[in-house]
């Protein structure tokens, strides 16, 4: 049934990106440089985010584009588009592989949809701190991952911050599981993390995220979950009144690339692009955590109300999310799962 559904939806958006398209996209021109005489090819990488230009990941992604235009010499040209402009995160990375788009850097709970293995980043409560999520993603386990993406079109050049999720609600203050009863939660488009709200007690419902604030607004949810720098920059404070620290999940985001499009260039093309991408990343985790704190402070000066979530609470939903832990362990895969408990305990040593 799921495949059924997820062939389905491939054939659809295959039908509209031809109809889009209008007969094959222009990522490729080749343009006469006045000085040389030499014809130089041109190539364009169309980038395409969910958030905001406000955003760090915004900014990471001008860095990345100042970076590759520069040392391509022009060679490349880097489009960006944020604000879902190109679509839901869902909609950009089969852009990527259509063709219709060369870059996103979608949430990898996102990714869990084109390679399960990815899902062990949707384990909650996985990473206790940022430190650990670093070795992690950055280690052999996290790089090993990236390749998988391959089989399906797409490169992956490393990962991006998205950060801790935290819940707002706009019907109460949240400090224990006992408060998300019946709540109506828009989760990412991600089976263990609608079946882990689900664990918790609330009434979690899947959702692109270029839909959620129109959601809120409109009361059709009641609440969602996103780190702090989402909740600032997006102004979701316009439309929830609670904030708790749940911290229940880390979540990264991958750079990735169009596979044929990445085949294309010359093999220095491809260190200035991937270099670039790392280098972008870590100038974005590093501005992501320097204002965390800060987002926070705003969100209570914006009147949001904010609710400590205590050791003793927190524990409580580590151990109600544990069956689904176990249910999902064999859909990942048993030694992936495995490899990321080792490298999180490996880190913490
Ligand atoms: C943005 C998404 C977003 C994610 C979500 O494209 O959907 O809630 O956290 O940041 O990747």
């Amino acid at each position: 049934m799921k495949k059924k559904l997820g062939l389905m939806l491939s054939t659809a958006v295959l039908a509209i990106g031809l109809v889009a398209c209008g007969g094959g996209s222009q990522s490729s021109t080749t343009e006469t440089d006045p000085s040389s005489d030499a014809k130089v090819e041109t190539k364009t990488m169309r980038a395409g985010i969910g958030l905001n230009d406000q955003h760090p990941q915004y900014k990471g992604l001008l860095k990345f584009k100042e970076i590759v235009e520069e040392k391509t010499d022009g060679a490349i040209k880097v489009e960006t588009y944020h604000s879902g402009q190109l679509g839901d995160d869902r909609t950009m990375i089969e852009g990527l592989q259509l063709g219709s788009q060369e870059i996103t850097i979608p949430s990898t709970a996102v990714i869990a949809n084109f390679v399960p293995e990815f899902a062990v980043f949707d384990i909650p409560f996985l990473f206790p701190n940022e430190k650990v999520a670093d070795a992690v993603l950055g280690g052999e386990v996290g790089e090993g991952l990236l390749e998988k993406l391959e089989a399906q079109n797409l490169v992956g050049l490393g990962y991006w911050e998205n950060g801790f999720r935290d819940l707002t609600n706009s019907v109460r203050p949240v400090a224990t599981a006992e408060d998300f009863r019946g709540l109506k939660i828009r989760t990412m488009e991600n089976q263990l993390h609608l079946e882990a709200f689900r664990a918790l007690g609330a009434n979690p419902t899947p959702m692109a995220f270029t839909e959620l604030f129109a959601a809120m607004q409109q009361r059709t949810v009641d609440g969602q979950e996103n780190p702090y720098s989402t909740i600032y920059l997006q102004k979701y404070f316009e439309v929830q009144e609670y904030v708790s620290n749940t911290h229940h999940i880390y979540s990264p985001w991958s750079f990735l690339v169009s596979k044929p499009f990445f085949d294309g260039l010359t093999p220095e093309q491809q260190e200035i692009v991937t270099e670039a991408a790392y280098a972008a990343g870590a100038y974005q985790r590093e501005m992501n955590r320097e204002a965390s704190a800060e987002y926070l402070a705003n969100l209570q000066e914006e009147g949001m109300i904010f609710t400590e979530i205590t050791p003793e609470a927190r524990q409580e939903m580590v151990d109600l999310v544990q069956p689904v832990i176990e249910k999902f362990t064999d859909q990942i895969g048993r030694e992936t799962v495995e490899a990321v408990f080792d490298a999180v305990t490996e880190a913490q040593k």
